[in-house]
C-alpha cells in the first residue's frame, strides 16, 4: 500500500486508506484486537435522519441509534447551533471552587422539571460510567453522614451493564469484565429477571416476584444493616434487552422500602423517552433515590452524563456538610449542557416521548411481534423503542444453538450487509431505533430482519 497522507484534505482518502490508518493507529473499545486486525473496520463517514453512510456511500438504517443514544436522529441543525453558540460565548469553564455557569444551572433546573418529584438536584459527569462512579461514592458519603457507616454493600445483578470504569465495571454483572479488571469490594450480584432465559417453569409474573426476592434473600443473608443500595437498569440494555415481568419492580421497591435501602435506577439507556416515558422509573412506577443518566440527554451529539440526587440524599449532604471530594474537569461542560437543553426542548416541542408511547412505539412493537412466526425466533419482545428477538434452534421444546456456533453474529452480519444496524448479544438480536423512525422505515426494518433471518436459516442448513 502506498504511503498515506496524514494531513491535508482527508475527504480525498479512499476507504482502503482509512482502514489502513485505523488498523495502524487506532485501538477500538470493546474489541478483540487480533480479530479486528485480521479484518478491516467499517468506516462510517456521515449520517442524516435515521441513516448512517459508510465511506463507500452505502446507506444503512441505524436500528441502534448509534449506541442507544441518538434519539433525535442525525443532522439536527439546532443542536449544532446550540453547541456553536455556547462555544463562542464560553467554551469551557468549571463548576469547581464556588463557580457555576448558566448552561449547567439552566440544565439542572430543566432536568428536575422533567424527572420524578423527589429529584430537585443534579450532579454532572462526562459519561454514564463516571456517573455510576459518582453514585458509588455518594452512597457511601450518605451512609457515613447518616452515621451508619457499616452500610457498605451495593447489590446489583448478573449480566447488568453499568459502564467500564473500575467502579462501574464492578457494579456491572459481566463476568469477563470482572476477570480483566480490579474488582472493588462490597458489591454483590443476584439473578436477573430474564424469564426467557430461565427454565420457564414459573409464569412470568411468578418469576418476576421470585427474582425480586433474590434481592431480599441476599439482604437477609448479609444482614440489612450492612446493605447500602440496590442498583438496576429498568430494562437491561447491553445484557440483551431484558424486560422484567410487570411484578418485578413493584416488589423490588417494596424490598428497598422495607429495609431502608437506597434504590439506584440506572437510566443511561432508558432515560429521556426510550420507553415512552421520560424515565424508566416513570414507566415502572418506582421511586428511586438516584438516577444515572447519559446518552439520550444530548442525543449523543456531545458527551454528558450525570446523577439525579433525591431530596432524601441531597438534604443530608447539604445539611450535614463537609467537603465531598469528588468531581470531574468536564462536570457540566458548557457546550454539552447547551446541547442537552436544546435536545430536551426538541423532545418536548416535537412530542417525541409521546410519539414513542402512543405512535411509533406501539406500531413497531406490533410488527416486531410478527417475527415470532419465523422458525428461528423463540421470542420477540419490545418496550417503548427497545426490543430484542431470541434466535432458537427449536421452539418446542425450546432449544438454543450452541454458543460457539455464533448464530447471532451470523444473523447480525447479514443485517448490516443488508442495510440495517442491529446488535447481537449472543443469539439475542437487539434494537433501539431513533424516536423519529417513520412507519415506512419501521417496515423497511422488518423486511430486512425477516430476509436476514431467512438467510441465516439457509446458512445453517448448508
Ligand atoms: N449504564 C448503562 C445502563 C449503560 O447502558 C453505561 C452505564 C455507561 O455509560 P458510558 O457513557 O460510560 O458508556 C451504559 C453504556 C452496548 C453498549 O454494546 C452499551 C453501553 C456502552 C457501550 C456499549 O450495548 N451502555
Amino acid at each position: 500500500m502506498a504511503a498515506i497522507e496524514k494531513t491535508g484534505d482527508t475527504s480525498k482518502r479512499s476507504r482502503e486508506d482509512w482502514q489502513e490508518l485505523d488498523a495502524r493507529h487506532h485501538l477500538h473499545p470493546f474489541t478483540d484486537h487480533k480479530d479486528l486486525h485480521a479484518k478491516r473496520s467499517r468506516i462510517i463517514a456521515r449520517a442524516e435522519g435515521n441513516y448512517i453512510y459508510d465511506v463507500d456511500g452505502n446507506k444503512i438504517l441505524d436500528g441502534m441509534s448509534g449506541l442507544w443514544c441518538v434519539s433525535l436522529g442525525y443532522g439536527r441543525e439546532s443542536l449544532v447551533q446550540a453547541a456553536a453558540k455556547q462555544m463562542r460565548e464560553l467554551p469551557y469553564y468549571n463548576n469547581f471552587f464556588q463557580c457555576a455557569h448558566p448552561p449547567a444551572i439552566e440544565l439542572s433546573s430543566i432536568l428536575t422539571e422533567i424527572s420524578p418529584p423527589q429529584f430537585n438536584r443534579v450532579f454532572f459527569a462526562g459519561s454514564g460510567s463516571e456517573s455510576n462512579d459518582t453514585i458509588v461514592r455518594m452512597v457511601r458519603r450518605y451512609w457515613d453522614l447518616m452515621e451508619q457507616p457499616e452500610r457498605r454493600v451495593i447489590i446489583s445483578r448478573k449480566n447488568a451493564y453499568h459502564g467500564s470504569t473500575v467502579a462501574a465495571a464492578t457494579l456491572g454483572g459481566m463476568k469477563p469484565m470482572h476477570e480483566q479488571s480490579v474488582v472493588l469490594p462490597d458489591v454483590v450480584h443476584v439473578d436477573q429477571p430474564y424469564w426467557f432465559g430461565s427454565d420457564r417453569s414459573l409464569s412470568p409474573d411468578e418469576f418476576g416476584i421470585a427474582m425480586a426476592r433474590k434481592i431480599e434473600d441476599k439482604i437477609l443473608e448479609l444482614g440489612a444493616e450492612k446493605i447500602a443500595a440496590f442498583i438496576g437498569e429498568p430494562v437491561q440494555g447491553a445484557g440483551g434487552v431484558i424486560i422484567p415481568p410487570s411484578t418485578y419492580w413493584p416488589e423490588v421497591q417494596r424490598i428497598c422500602d422495607e429495609y431502608g435501602i437506597l434504590l439506584i435506577s440506572d437510566e443511561v439507556i432508558t432515560g429521556f423517552g426510550r420507553l415512552g416515558e421520560w424515565f424508566g422509573a416513570d414507566y415502572f412506577k418506582t421511586r428511586p433515590d438516584f438516577m444515572t443518566f447519559a446518552k439520550g440527554v444530548t442525543s449523543g451529539y456531545l458527551p454528558l452524563g450525570g446523577v439525579f440526587v433525591s431530596d432524601r440524599v441531597a438534604e443530608v449532604l447539604i445539611d450535614k456538610g463537609g467537603e465531598f471530594y469528588h468531581g470531574y474537569t468536564y462536570s457540566g461542560h458548557p457546550a454539552s449542557c447547551a446541547v442537552a437543553i436544546e435536545n430536551i426542548r426538541t423532545l418536548q416541542r416535537e412530542k417525541l416521548v409521546e410519539r414513542v408511547r402512543d405512535d411509533i412505539g406501539p406500531y413497531l412493537q406490533k410488527r416486531w411481534a410478527e417475527l415470532t412466526d419465523h422458525p428461528l425466533v423463540g421470542e420477540a419482545r419490545m418496550a417503548g423503542l427497545m426490543g430484542a428477538f431470541e434466535i432458537v434452534k427449536e421452539k418446542s421444546p425450546m432449544q438454543r444453538f450452541d454458543e460457539k456456533a455464533g448464530v447471532g453474529s451470523m444473523c447480525r452480519d447479514h443485517l448490516v450487509n443488508n442495510g440495517l444496524i442491529m446488535r447481537a448479544v449472543g443469539d439475542t438480536i437487539i434494537v433501539a431505533p431513533p424516536f423519529t423512525l417513520s412507519e415506512s422505515e419501521a417496515d423497511e426494518m422488518m423486511e430486512i430482519a425477516w430476509r436476514c433471518l431467512d438467510m441465516t436459516q439457509r446458512d445453517l442448513a448448508a
